[in-house]
Formats: C-alpha cells, sequence, structure tokens
C-alpha cells in the first residue's frame, strides 16, 4: 500500500488502484494512532479514483523534519576517509562506523526538501557534489516506523572533505533533500535483498549507474530510530535517511542539467534534474 501527497490531496494506491483520502491533513495522517489500518479502511469503502492522473506527485513532507545517519555502509566510510584525508579528519569516519553510537544529523526542514520532478540543487560555492541515494525512513511522533520513502542526500564533498566541522554547510542548504514518490506503508522493514539503484543522466547519456542492497546496510533501522528520540521529540514526526552504500568514483563531480533518479524497488522512482545557481 503506498500513500501519495499531490496536489489533488492524498491518494492511497493498492493493485493499481487509486483511492482519494478523506483526510487530507498529512501531518494528521503521520500521527494517525493507526495509519496502516485507517488508510486499509479507505481502500475497503472508497471507490477507485481516476483524478490521481491529473494530479501533480509532491514531496510526501508536511511540518516533518528530515533527519540522516551516516556512515552506515562500507562504502561511505572508505569515501569519507578518503575525501578528508588531508584535513586528518578520517579516522572518525571509521570510528562511528563501528560505534555503538550512530553518526545522526540534521539534514531538511520542509521547505528545504523537494519532491519528484523537481530540481535539487547543487551549492553555488560547491566544486564537487554527489547525489545519495538513501532508504528513508518514516517515523511517527511515537516513535513508530509507519512507513519508508526514496530519498537523495545531496552534499558537496569538497566542504565536506575540508574540514568535518563543514558537514551542515555541505549537506544542508535549499534543495539538498529530495523525498517520494510516495511511501510504502509497512510496519515490517524491507528485506536485506531490496536493491536501492543510482543513475545518473548527462545529456541524454547514462554517466553513472550503481546498485546496492539492505545487506550492506551496518545498521538496524529500529536501532537508529532509538538514539534519534533519545531526549528528542519529534510532535509532527520525522523522516530518517539510512545513508548511502553508493558513492560514484573520487573523479565524478554533478553538473547542472544532470537527471539523478533513486529507485527502491517496491517504492518506486525518485528522479530529480540538477542545477547549480551561479
Ligand atoms: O558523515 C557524513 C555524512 C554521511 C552520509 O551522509 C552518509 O553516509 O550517507
Ligand atoms: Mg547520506
Amino acid at each position: 500500500m503506498k500513500l501519495y501527497r499531490t496536489s489533488n490531496g492524498p491518494f492511497v494506491e493498492q493493485d493499481g488502484n487509486y483511492y482519494r483520502v478523506p483526510e487530507t491533513s498529512w501531518d494528521a495522517l503521520v500521527k494517525h494512532e493507526n495509519l496502516q489500518e485507517y488508510l486499509l479502511s479507505v481502500i475497503a469503502k472508497g471507490v477507485a479514483a481516476g483524478d490521481f492522473a491529473a494530479a501533480k506527485i509532491l514531496a510526501p513532507i508536511g511540518s516533518q523534519e528530515v533527519w540522516a545517519a551516516g556512515v552506515t555502509y562500507y562504502r561511505s566510510r572508505s569515501a569519507r576517509m578518503e575525501e578528508s584525508k588531508d584535513a586528518g579528519g578520517g579516522d572518525f569516519y571509521d570510528r562511528v562506523y563501528t560505534a555503538d553510537r550512530p553518526e545522526l544529523f540534521f539534514k531538511s526542514t520542509p521547505h528545504r526538501a523537494v519532491g519528484p520532478g523537481d530540481q535539487v540543487r547543487i551549492r553555488k560555492d560547491a566544486t564537487w557534489s554527489i547525489p545519495e541515494p538513501e532508504l528513508t525512513l518514516l517515523v511517527n511522533p511515537r516513535g513508530e516506523i509507519i512507513g519508508y520513502t526514496a530519498g537523495n542526500d545531496m552534499g558537496s564533498r569538497d566542504i565536506e572533505g575540508e574540514n568535518p566541522l563543514y558537514l551542515p554547510q555541505a549537506k544542508m542548504y535549499n534543495g539538498s533533500c529530495a523525498l517520494g514518490p510516495c511511501v510504502l506503508i509497512s510496519r515490517q522493514m524491507l528485506p536485506a535483498t531490496t536493491p536501492i539503484r543510482l543513475e545518473i543522466e548527462r545529456k541524454g547519456v547514462m554517466e553513472f549507474s550503481a546498485a546496492t542492497t539492505l545487506e550492506k546496510f551496518k545498521r538496524d533501522p529500529a536501532q537508529l530510530v532509538e538514539y534519534l528520540f533519545r531526549d528528542n521529540s519529534f510532535p509532527s514526526g520525522t523522516f530518517l535517511m539510512t545513508g548511502t552504500g553508493i558513492v560514484p568514483p573520487d573523479a565524478f563531480a554533478l553538473a547542472s542539467g544532470d537527471r539523478v533518479r533513486v529507485t527502491i524497488d517496491p517504492i518506486g522512482t525518485l528522479e530529480n534534474d540538477v542545477v547549480q545557481a551561479s
């Protein structure tokens, strides 16, 4: 069952049929006492709606914050150690990869996050930016994982590599976070075999493509959420991006006009064009 936020209000999809959701407040849906049961009742009572196709699919976010976990795959650890070695920061990445306490950082407010078909951004002052394809958890205010979406955690490797203390500038800026196209409503973690794919097209030609699976994910989602909710409250719920298992080779940098696709099979494809403001 997939929940979409659209220009015509929320829709729930099952078996290729789309149903209008009477509760139109996205925050109320995220906070719902039993969202899964509520949506199943909408499907059971509902008449499939024909107007989904005419709607624009929006980022599945209301008032939620977006947080992110880092260095949760070996590939991310190695890439970060490499990019920060001249700054002497590499050791921190190695240590956090094996530490009990995960790296968690504030990623985005709703207004900085974009949806499918919107533009993600390269910072004006960055020279080496990349997308990061990440399974993203939707967590309700009670700390329960209620669904999954695809995320793109854009970042600037030159800025982060110069000094790990620049992480908030490298990672949190307008258009640095994309979410969508829907939330897969499920209380069960996706299987370890679930593939996560990143594709980058430049001028219509595939410039980079790679896939990983959740088998390579070092952390337990429930443990990440438990750390996030320690002494922290989320009255409207929160998204938690779970880190990247794919980092393009060091010679690669995103350019304006590139098209980025993040595909997580049971969720769908999140596609965004890239722009760098001059
Ligand atoms: O440590 C910096 C950011 C890590 C990150 O975003 C990731 O591993 O996905
Ligand atoms: Mg990341």
